[in-house]
This record gives C-alpha cells, structure tokens and sequence, in this order.
C-alpha cells in the first residue's frame, strides 16, 4: 500500500474522524479552488491532509505554481513529501487558507490548537483575506467549551503569574498538556507550554482578554475571524 492510501487508512481508524468520505469530498472542493500562481496558508488537520493530497495531484498533472505556507513542522515535512514547495510569511503573502478545528459556534467562533500550533494558525489566519475552516458535524456547537478545553501557550517562566491571571478571567480548570509517552509538559514548536483551560463562560472579549496577560503568546480562541465554514457531511 503507498504511503497517501496508508494516511488515509490511519485517519479513518482514528476514533477522531466520524466521516472520512465526507472529509474526502470537502477536501476535493478546497482542492478545486486552487488556481495557477496561488500562495496558499496550510493549517492542520485531518482535512487538511486529504486536501493536501488532492492539491499536489493538481499541482503534478496541471503543472500549477502554487506555494504553501505551513502552521507546522509536520505540515511542512507532509508538504515536501508530496512535493508541494513551500514559502514564508517573510516572503509571500497567503491568498487564502484552509485549516480544521475543534469546535465552531453558532457566530463562527471558533477554538483550536489540539495539535499545539495554534499560535501560528492565528497567525496566518490573521494574514490572510480568505479562511475555509473544515470541520465535520460533531464540531457544531452551541456554546464553545462544551467538549474542548481552550488551549493557551505560554512562556514557561510565565506559568504561574498567567495560571494566577486566568482564574480571575473565570479558568475552572488549567492544565498544563503533558508530553505524549513522557513525563513532563509537551513542548510546543515555540519552545513554550501549552495550558488546557476551561472557563465558567466564554464571552465576547475572553480572548482579547487572555492575549492581555502578559507571558500568554496566543490562544486558540477565535472570535470574529473572516471565516467561511465548510461542514463535511456523513456520505
Ligand atoms: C487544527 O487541527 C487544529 O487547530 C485543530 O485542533 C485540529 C483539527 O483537526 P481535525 O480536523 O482532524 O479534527 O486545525
């Protein structure tokens, strides 16, 4: 089996991913939006993947020139496998974005970040004109927080002047993520902590107002982004 049909088996084994063909047919709409000379902002998620691959086939047979910029280290090492080349927010601009996320409500607010690279997700987004966010249903929500906690990356110095700053903005729960199959605290690609945090309400200003602490880099709070919502459906 090549290595894109063996991605495609791990996604729809992942007890994340409810409705891989679904996923498949958004991830070919996203694909067929891509036109000759486009830099495009590539975030992170299943989607995301399956877009991937659908775009680099129309790179290889139409001989597009497109250029990616990533949210990641491991988006850029998919990228170069599958020989989409890739550029800088030094360098280029980004046309347009897709990416995935953890929950969307009603207003297309939005959190993030369960892959740690929501820092620079906000970033691009935030560059970029257009954003086509890829989820599928059991991402609606009515009232963000309802099964995702809010993740926050934070200077590590910082720790426990932002943990104190957080509950008085209303965190009911912070946890620090932990390292996957180590001890000790995941490390995200900016050298900092990630914090796990659930909050009484999240109203209109959380996020501006958890970016205000000082040692908080970003969160994966999104509040009244230009977004277009693209739902991937059961079949
Ligand atoms: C990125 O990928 C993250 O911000 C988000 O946590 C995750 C969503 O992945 P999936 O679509 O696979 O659930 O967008």
């Amino acid at each position: 089996m090549d290595w894109e049909s063996s991605l495609i088996k791990n996604l729809q084994w992942s007890a994340d991913i409810i409705n891989i063909s679904g996923k498949q047919k958004v991830a070919a709409q996203i694909a067929e939006k891509v036109t000759d000379g486009d830099t495009l902002g590539i975030g992170s998620g299943s989607t995301v993947y399956l877009a991937l691959i659908a775009i680099a086939e129309r790179i290889k047979t139409e001989k597009l020139n497109v250029k990616g910029i990533p949210t990641s280290i491991e988006i850029s090492m998919f990228c170069a496998k599958l020989g989409i080349p890739l550029t800088t927010l030094f360098e280029n601009k980004p046309d347009w974005l897709f990416d995935g996320a953890d929950e969307v409500d009603t207003n297309k607010s939005l959190i993030k970040g369960r892959g740690g690279a929501a820092f620079k997700e906000k970033l691009l987004i935030s560059s970029c004109p257009k954003n086509y966010i890829i989820v599928d249903e059991s991402k609606l929500v009515t009232r963000l927080g309802t099964n995702f906690p809010i993740p926050i990356e934070v200077f590590p110095q910082a720790l426990l002047y932002v943990e104190q700053q957080l509950k008085k903005l209303g965190a009911n729960s912070i946890v620090v993520r932990p390292a996957k199959g180590k001890d000790g605290p995941i490390i995200s690609e900016n050298d900092n902590l990630i914090l796990d945090c659930r909050f009484d309400e999240v109203g209109s200003s959380l996020e501006k107002d958890i970016k205000a602490i000082t040692g908080v880099i970003e969160s994966g709070l999104f509040i009244g982004y230009p977004l277009e919502i693209l739902v991937a459906g059961n079949n």
